[in-house]
C-alpha cells in the first residue's frame, strides 16, 4: 500500500501529471478538484455548496471536504495505493487524513510538490481559462486570490510533511514529459 500526495500551487501541473502517474504506478487517483467540478456540474448539494467558494478563489471548507474525501476512498477497498492530487490543502485536512488512514493502518507515504513562481502558473491558468469554462481560471483578480489562500492556509504543509522527512520538492517549469520524469525518480525510490 503507497499512499502519495501530489502538492503544488493553483496550476502547478498536479492534474496534468496524475494522469501519467497513476496508470505508471496503479494508484487510485483522487483528485477534490475534479470531484466538485463534477458535483458542480451535476447540480448536487453538495456541488451548490462548494460553488461559492470555488467561484471566489477560496478554498472549499475542511469539514465538507474531508467527508467528501473520506467518501471517496471508501469507494476504492482493494486499491494498491492512492495518488491523493489537491488534498490536503490545510494543515487541518492533513491531519484528518493522517487520523483517516491509520483507521485502516495505512498512512502517506509520500508528498511530492511540484514548485513554480507564480508569474508562470498565472500565465498557464489564464491560457486554460480561454478554454476551460472555468470561472475561477478566468479572471487574474481571482487568480491571485486563490495564491494568497495558498500561500495563508496550504504552503504550512509543505513544514508539515517535512518535519516527518516526507516531503520531496520536484521543479515544476519545463515539459510535462519531463516533470514526469522527475518525478519517477523521486517515486521509484520509495
Ligand atoms: P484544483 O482542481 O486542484 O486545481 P488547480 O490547483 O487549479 O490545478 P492543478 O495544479 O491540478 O493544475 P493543472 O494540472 O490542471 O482546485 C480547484 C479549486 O477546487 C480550488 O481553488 C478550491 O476552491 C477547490 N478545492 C480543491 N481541492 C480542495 C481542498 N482540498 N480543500 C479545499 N478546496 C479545494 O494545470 C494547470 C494548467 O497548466 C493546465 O492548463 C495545464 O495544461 C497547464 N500545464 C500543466 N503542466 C504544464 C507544463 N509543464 N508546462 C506548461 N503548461 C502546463
Amino acid at each position: 500500500m503507497k499512499n502519495i500526495v501530489l502538492f503544488g500551487k493553483p496550476g502547478a501541473g498536479k492534474g496534468t501529471q496524475a494522469e501519467f502517474l497513476k496508470t505508471r504506478y496503479n494508484l487510485t487517483h483522487i483528485s477534490t478538484g475534479d470531484v466538485f467540478r463534477f458535483n458542480l456540474q451535476n447540480d448536487t448539494p453538495l456541488g451548490r455548496e462548494a460553488r461559492t467558494f470555488m467561484d471566489a478563489g477560496q478554498l472549499v471548507p475542511d469539514a465538507l471536504t474531508i467527508k467528501m474525501l473520506q467518501d471517496e476512498v471508501e469507494k476504492h477497498p482493494g486499491t494498491a495505493g492512492f495518488l491523493f492530487d489537491g488534498f490536503p490543502r490545510t494543515v487541518a485536512q492533513a491531519e484528518a487524513l493522517d487520523a483517516f488512514l491509520i483507521t485502516k493502518a495505512w498512512q502517506v507515504n509520500a508528498v511530492v510538490g511540484l514548485e513554480a513562481d507564480d508569474d508562470i502558473l498565472v500565465a498557464r491558468l489564464l491560457e486554460r481559462g480561454k478554454t476551460s469554462g472555468r470561472a475561477d481560471d478566468q479572471d487574474e483578480t481571482l487568480i491571485r486570490k486563490r495564491y494568497q489562500e495558498y500561500n495563508e492556509k496550504t504552503a504550512p504543509l509543505i513544514e508539515f510533511y517535512s518535519k516527518q522527512g516526507k516531503y520531496y520538492a520536484v521543479d515544476g517549469i519545463g515539459s510535462i514529459a519531463e516533470i514526469t520524469e522527475r518525478l519517477g525518480l523521486v517515486i521509484d525510490k520509495l
